[in-house]
């Protein structure tokens, strides 16, 4: 056996640590954040960034493995994954979530918002205090900021969508979300629920002629191969709220808890202005990609619905109280 001498003792020393160090990954743990975003989507950027931050602030302790075009199942069938636990994080727009949380789809009212300021008034007021509250009580648990999906604009393969009566029998796919069903039936077109990882099949294989995203989703989703045109309709705006599993999350220390919500916070108010940044860079790609961009008369779409029972049967199913709350920053609704 070596004499133990200076250098033999430090070099031992060394290696204890090492291997102690080598151990504290066996403390740490990597949680699932599943999202039906494609990879190359701005809030995904956003979220990884968040990732890092919190894997550094908690010394490696609290990583997030991410699973996004939906690779772990459909829109609804997740959010199943996320309660049961099986995953810890899910983003999931209001329109997905009104299917267990009727409430979660008010700020999807057709024509509601006319600008992202008036949005951003609504969701970090009065509209977001009710709908986060109304999803807390449904057992889950979610962050206090959302992330900007966008406006949602009309795309075809084969005819722009210039005026109401264009829609009118239009073969469309929409998000499952009794909200968007009823807003397109409204305009007498053939909306079909399809879950967004199926959208670009759905389209190439013409099983509908359209769908209806924000531009962000249009280029991240690569609809531009399969439609030929967008109609800046605006028709509706969505956001994305973080969702975690309840028990899970009640189960991290407070420490943890305050980084986590403190990056995602971060994230979500960059990627509102990525957002607003990325719009003329988006058009642009989507016009070299051989798109052709239709500015409709909106006020025409307006009042079209004006006409139809759409406004009074959502105040009906959201209720006069919740409806009053929204008006606050749309101004009257039908
Ligand atoms: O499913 C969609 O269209 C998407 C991705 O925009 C939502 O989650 C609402």
């Amino acid at each position: 056996m070596r004499p133990l001498t200076r250098r033999s003792f430090v070099a031992s020393a060394a290696a204890g640590v090492t291997s102690f160090a080598l151990l504290r990954p066996a403390l740490a743990a990597t949680y699932k954040l599943a999202t039906n975003l494609p990879a190359g989507h701005p809030m995904l950027a956003r979220l990884q960034e968040a990732a890092d931050k919190i894997a550094a602030d908690t010394n490696g302790e609290f990583t997030l493995r991410f699973f996004p075009n939906s690779q772990l199942g459909g829109d609804l069938e997740v959010l199943s994954q996320l309660r049961s636990g099986a995953i810890q994080f899910y983003p999931l727009a209001g329109a997905q979530l009104s299917n267990l949380v009727p409430i979660a789809s008010l700020n999807g009212v057709g024509f509601a918002f006319k600008d992202i300021s008036d949005v951003w008034k609504a969701m970090d007021g009065e509209v977001g205090t009710m709908v986060r509250g109304a999803l807390r009580d449904s057992g889950l648990f979610v962050f206090d900021e959302m992330f900007d999906n966008g406006f949602r604009q009309i795309t075809t393969g084969s005819k722009p969508i210039e005026k109401p009566g264009d829609l009118a029998g239009l073969h469309i796919r929409v998000p499952p979300s009794p909200l968007s069903t009823s807003l397109f039936k409204a305009f007498g077109a053939a909306p079909q629920s399809i879950s967004f990882g199926e959208v670009y099949t759905a389209l190439q294989t013409k099983l509908v002629d359209a769908q209806e995203n924000p531009l962000p989703l249009v280029d991240s989703g690569k609809f531009y191969e399969v439609q030929k045109y967008v109609s800046m309709t605006n028709h509706m705006w969505d956001g994305f709220w973080i969702l975690a599993n309840q028990a899970f999350w009640q189960k991290q220390p407070q420490a943890t808890r305050d980084i986590v919500a403190k990056r995602f916070r971060e994230a979500a108010l960059a990627e509102r202005e990525d957002l607003v940044k990325l719009t003329g860079s988006i058009i642009t790609k989507l016009k070299g990609a051989g798109m052709t961009f239709v500015e409709p008369d909106r006020q025409a779409f307006r009042t079209h619905l004006d006409g139809t029972p759409f406004y009074a049967e959502w105040k009906e199913r959201f209720g006069a109280q919740a409806w009053a709350t929204l008006e606050r920053y749309t101004g009257k609704l039908g």
